[in-house]
């Protein structure tokens, strides 16, 4: 049964890569990598290090990438530079990137007065294949036997496509690191609680039978809201039919409503009838309460009680970043998550340690567990109706 929760100890395998810290969107970007380097030094200050096993990554290599990328894309993100797209002005180049939707921005951008969602950065190649290199680690260390949960923190840019940038996303590491499990795994679970649509994970695997991809987010219908794709109605085609599950909602999502009301229902119908031998999770933290972008009230504890949900499961879990934009509650969430993952969760103080980024949680008291609003503006008809939506097409799965 889904609900096996259990004591077990889980051995768990643990990706960072100090060499993502430093990388740049730019000084106004809402995208900031140093939110894993906060999340790094506050699982460390919390003493959970010691209850993992850290390892090194390498980065993947542009073999690795093409696996799912074009040869064109892939030669772009190796070839462009601040320098020679910016400044040297190479019309070839520039053509390529357009192309690839790289640092051009789109139509609403344009009008936004020139805010780039994928910029060309300084290191980009250098970051792609390190936060992909630590996704398909994982994925190895899973396939391998060598671990019961893998996290990847860097990993998780579920908008990327294989022949062009969006949303914050350059290369695509969770659609690498499935393709990596299927190679050992008859059937991949993938499940996206980032607020944003998992889109890039989806249109990929949505004729493939052996992959289930789940995506949980905002979705305002003729209000957009990005990526703008992901309604009830899409269900995969072909041999991958009621094989993706879109659960679109309202701004303002409360832990009651997420958890209680859809993801524990919808996720133990998924689980008994798509039965998965592997479940990959990304953990976008933009679905947070006080959020930057998101919108929605879910607290630390709400989200991860989704981590802890399929960690009871007893299924071979790979848990990845994603989005995230208000950088202090980020690090809260996924250290805390990383505590879940190791068991420990109940053990850790409130009282976020003294360490050195100590003073970005001062907005939030210094503590783990930031309050969120207790007053709810969602409407039970409302969840009743997404839910039902979800589990009428759950009951097309294996018809
Ligand atoms: C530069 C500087 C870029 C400030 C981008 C918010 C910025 C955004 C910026 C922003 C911003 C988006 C769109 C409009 C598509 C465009 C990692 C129709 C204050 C996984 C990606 C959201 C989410 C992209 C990524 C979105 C993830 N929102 N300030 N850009 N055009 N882009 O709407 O799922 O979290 O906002
Ligand atoms: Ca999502
Ligand atoms: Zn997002």
């Amino acid at each position: 049964s889904p609900s096996c929760g259990d004591g077990r100890k889980r051995n768990v395998c643990y990706y960072y890569d100090s060499g993502i810290a430093n990388v740049d969107y730019g000084a106004e970007h809402v995208m900031v990598p140093r939110r894993v380097a906060m999340t790094h030094a506050l699982v460390a200050s919390y003493g959970l290090l010691p209850h993992m096993t850290r390892l090194r990554t390498t980065p993947a290599t542009e073999h690795d990438l093409r696996a799912f990328h074009d040869d064109g894309y892939v030669r772009l993100l190796r070839d462009i530079s601040p320098d020679g797209y910016y400044r040297r002005h190479d019309n070839n180049i520039r053509a390529r990137a357009r192309a690839c939707r790289v640092g051009v921005p789109d139509e609403d951008e344009e009008a936004d007065g020139g805010h780039y969602d994928n910029p060309v950065i300084d290191g980009l190649w250098d970051y792609c294949l390190r936060y992909a290199g630590g996704s398909l680690a994982a994925a190895r260390a899973l396939a391998a036997g060598r671990s019961d949960i893998a996290i990847n923190w860097s990993g998780g840019m579920h908008h990327a496509c294989s022949g062009k940038a969006s949303g914050f996303c350059y290369v695509n590491d969770i659609v690498l690191a499935i393709q990596h499990l299927l190679d050992t795994f008859a059937r991949v679970l993938y499940v996206d609680i980032d607020v944003h649509h998992g889109d890039g994970v989806e249109e990929h695997f949505k004729g493939d039978e052996r992959v289930m991809t789940v995506s949980f987010h905002r979705y305002d219908g003729d209000q957009y809201f990005f990526p703008g794709t992901g309604k009830a109605g899409d269900v995969g085609e072909g041999k991958g039919k009621y094989r993706t599950l879109n659960v679109p909602m309202k701004a303002g999502m409360d832990d009651a409503s997420y958890l209680h009301s859809l993801f524990v229902p919808i996720m133990d119908t998924v689980m008994s009838r798509f039965q998965p031998d592997a479940v990959v999770l990304q953990c976008g933290a933009d679905s947070l309460y006080g959020d930057r972008l998101g919108g929605f009230n879910l607290s630390v504890s709400g989200h991860a009680a989704c981590v802890s949900y399929l960690r009871s499961c007893n299924v071979p879990l790979l848990l990845l970043g994603g989005g995230g934009y208000t950088v202090n509650h980020v690090a809260s969430c996924w250290c805390y998550e990383t505590a879940v993952a190791v068991g420990k969760e109940e053990e850790i103080p409130d009282d976020i340690p003294h360490h050195g980024y100590e003073h970005y949680y001062r907005d939030q008291g210094y503590k783990l567990h930031y309050p969120v609003p207790k007053k709810s503006s969602i409407k039970k008809e409302d969840i009743d109706k997404i839910k039902q939506d979800a589990l009428a097409n759950l009951r097309m799965l294996n018809e």
